[in-house]
């Protein structure tokens, strides 16, 4: 069975109630109030099975709106999920305020389908109706409701994420249908047009994520707690969770779907497009309100901002200024926002422009929703739009690009932007079912495609787009050369700290530096990361210098050279020789014996035994006999008795050592 959301829409007292009691013999209005005063004040709910040609039954479920300016509201609450409408106006009174306003909020939430309808015909004669016929054909030209001039110029070029009217394709036709609801007459033509329209209209994805924007909150003798509403996207089924999604209290109250109801029947589960009542278990009356959504737990994020494309209408009676305020309605929520436009300071009547909207409270949004704005006063609607993107980066100067391609792009190129757009850190697939709304899946298949065109590369559940990951391999082999130069004498960087450097997340990380390793382009041993071939490179080098730092100190004796002009003439570079030296100095094959001079091991253990052997003759060395002895100059002469000293060798005694 196919399930349609049909809604009204019209002028205060066009007869409205009236059209939806007529075909389905229930009274929409259910209030006391609203009996009481003959007018509609909320929303209210019928239902019509009709048979289609194919045998199929079609469900059509009814959404009666009110008509008066003061409850626009309300309205707009009811008007968010449907898909076809009928577009009510009185014969008798022809186009009023609220026609032209709920026709201005139908065209700006994209509704696809409707019929116009006439109503009172047995009010007027045969003559007044056709001049109203007139009437209403001209307010319908070039709308969805109507068949567009050959020479519209929008018909060229639609735009599937453009909020301006929209048009189905050019061969749908919408026959004005007269009606009148206290006689029947034309009725039956309007049962088959509704037949005829629901044919056309595409069902809604009951597999992407369920989300039911409630509308009313209530409790039944028997049950406890009910909500209600259309479900716009997904199925709900009985005894299944479902998080709580409000503004008002953080995220994360679940509740259990006790018992689902379509149309006043129980039944397994509710489909996308179905008017639905769920019986909740786990929250109260108090928990709940119009305006929350139910979603299931754990997928959907709720955002403070979302990148939008917003329509001012031509009716407007000002500009929209950069940073006003107005009133927002998505669906069943209503809150105000800020709307900070995009590189321009103010939008004309008419105009179009990307924006970004501010949310005093969490709001749960996804691409491709419809809102409406309304001015704070008075309060009329001025524009509307569709959300490009609920996960916007903080960043507003470089989403232009990024949103201009959301605007135009199918489901491939929809994941490849928001891929790209998460650049070297990549995006899960939990945050891409959470920025879309789109099933698991859905997405898993596109994302195959997109991995096996080798457009995005993925690790576990984590995806980057092919340049990001490209650009991130470069960093990582980058950050290792770098490592080796600042650190010479280490084997290589420890891994973490690679990883850390280069800003990549832990489960890409594994993944990059196997394909590098496969590449040829690092080398992981145990913890360590380094460049291929490194180790040997480094062994010789180093092993070069350090044989060649000792010989030249080995040969000299106590003629030491000066060690920067044995540095010098390495091959490697000064900060690895420096450590060599280090080395040698530890290890105590060179001595440090003053801050310039540094001598071998060797040279200075000949000197201990010349020393030794000059205590046989004399007791006392002075500078003078130490430089005979050992045949240096004063400049190492002193340096290096002040050395043995310091060796407990000799000991001073005025101009003179003793030697110990
Ligand atoms: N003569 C006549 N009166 C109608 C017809 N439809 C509605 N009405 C009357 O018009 C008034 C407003 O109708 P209602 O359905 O409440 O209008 P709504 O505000 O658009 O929902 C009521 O008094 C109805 O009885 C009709 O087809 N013919
Ligand atoms: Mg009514």
């Amino acid at each position: 069975m196919k399930s349609i959301i049909v809604g009204t829409a019209g002028h205060v007292d066009h007869g409205k109630t009236a059209l939806v009691k007529a075909l389905t013999g229930i009274d929409a209005d259910r209030l006391q109030e609203e009996k009481r005063r003959g007018i509609t004040i909320d929303l209210g709910f019928a239902h019509l099975d009709l048979p289609m040609p194919s045998g199929e039954m079609l469900r059509l479920g009814f959404v009666d709106v009110p008509g008066h300016e003061r409850f626009v509201r309300n309205m707009l609450a009811g008007v968010g999920g449907i898909d076809l409408v009928l577009l009510v106006i009185a014969a008798d009174e022809a186009i009023k305020p609220q026609t032209r306003e709920h026709f201005d909020i139908l065209q700006l939430l994209g509704v696809q389908r409707g019929i116009p309808v006439l109503t009172k015909s047995d009010t007027v004669d045969a003559e007044t109706l056709a001049v109203v016929r007139l009437e209403v054909e001209e307010f319908l030209r070039g709308t969805f409701l109507h068949p567009p001039s050959l020479d519209d110029p929008r018909l060229d070029h639609p735009n599937p994420g453009d909020p301006s009217p929209s048009h189905p394709s050019p061969d749908y036709r919408s026959k004005i249908i007269a009606v009148s609801s206290l006689t029947g007459e034309g009725l039956e033509d309007l049962r088959r047009a509704l037949v005829e329209a629901a044919a056309e209209v595409k069902p809604r994805d009951s597999a992407a994520l369920a989300r039911l924007p409630i509308d009313r909150v209530f409790t039944m003798k028997g049950f406890g707690t009910v909500v209600t509403g259309t479900l716009v996207a997904g199925t709900i089924r009985r005894e299944q969770e479902m998080e709580i999604f409000s503004g008002t209290r953080e995220a994360g109250r679940r509740v259990r779907v006790r018992g689902v109801q379509v149309h006043g029947q129980s039944t397994e589960a509710a489909v996308a497009g179905q008017r639905s009542a769920l019986n909740l278990a786990g929250a109260s009356t108090e928990d709940l309100a119009r305006g929350m959504t139910l979603a299931p737990p754990a997928m959907l994020e709720t955002t403070r901002r979302a990148d939008v494309s917003l329509r001012l209408l031509p009716s407007a009676a000002r500009p929209l200024k950069n940073r006003a305020r107005a009133h927002f309605h998505s669906f069943t929520m209503e809150t105000v926002v800020e709307i900070v436009l995009h590189g321009t300071r103010q939008l004309a009547p008419g105009e179009s422009a990307l924006a970004r909207l501010k949310f005093p409270q969490a709001a749960l949004l996804l691409p491709g929703d419809r809102f409406i704005l309304r001015q704070f006063s008075p309060v009329v609607t001025i524009g509307g739009g569709v959300v490009l993107d609920a996960a916007p980066l903080p960043r507003m100067a470089a989403t232009h690009d990024f949103l201009a391609g959301l605007k135009n792009g199918d489901a491939k190129a929809v994941l490849t932007a928001r891929v790209a757009r998460r650049g070297h850190r990549g995006i899960s697939l939990a945050r891409l079912t959470a920025e879309t709304g789109w099933a698991r899946t859905s997405i898993e298949p596109i994302l195959a495609e997109l991995l096996k065109a080798r457009l995005l590369v993925g690790f576990g559940e984590t995806f980057l787009h092919a340049s990001a990951f490209e650009a991130l391999q470069l960093q990582m082999v980058k950050r290792v050369t770098e490592f080796h130069k600042q650190n010479p004498l280490a084997e290589g960087i420890g891994k973490e700290e690679l990883r850390a450097q280069a800003d990549a997340p832990a489960e890409v990380f594994p993944g990059i530096a196997a394909q590098l390793m496969a590449e040829k382009k690092i080398e992981v041993a145990g913890d360590v990361v380094r460049l291929p071939g490194r180790s040997v490179v480094m062994k010789d080098e180093e092993a070069d210098s350090r044989n060649k730092i000792e010989a030249a100190f080995a040969s000299a004796g106590l003629q030491v050279p000066a060690l920067s002009d044995v540095l010098a003439g390495l091959k490697i570079d000064r900060a690895r020789a420096q450590k060599i030296v280090t080395l040698l100095l530890r290890d105590k094959l060179l001595v440090k014996v003053s801050d310039e001079l540094v001598f071998h091991r060797a040279a200075l253990e000949r000197l201990r035994r010349q020393i030794a052997a000059y205590k046989t003759k004399s007791a006392v060395i002075d500078v003078a006999q130490f430089k005979d002895l050992t045949g240096v100059s004063r400049k190492y002469a002193i340096p290096l008795l002040e050395f043995l000293d310091r060796e407990r060798v000799t000991r001073r005694a005025g101009d003179r050592r003793e030697i110990l």
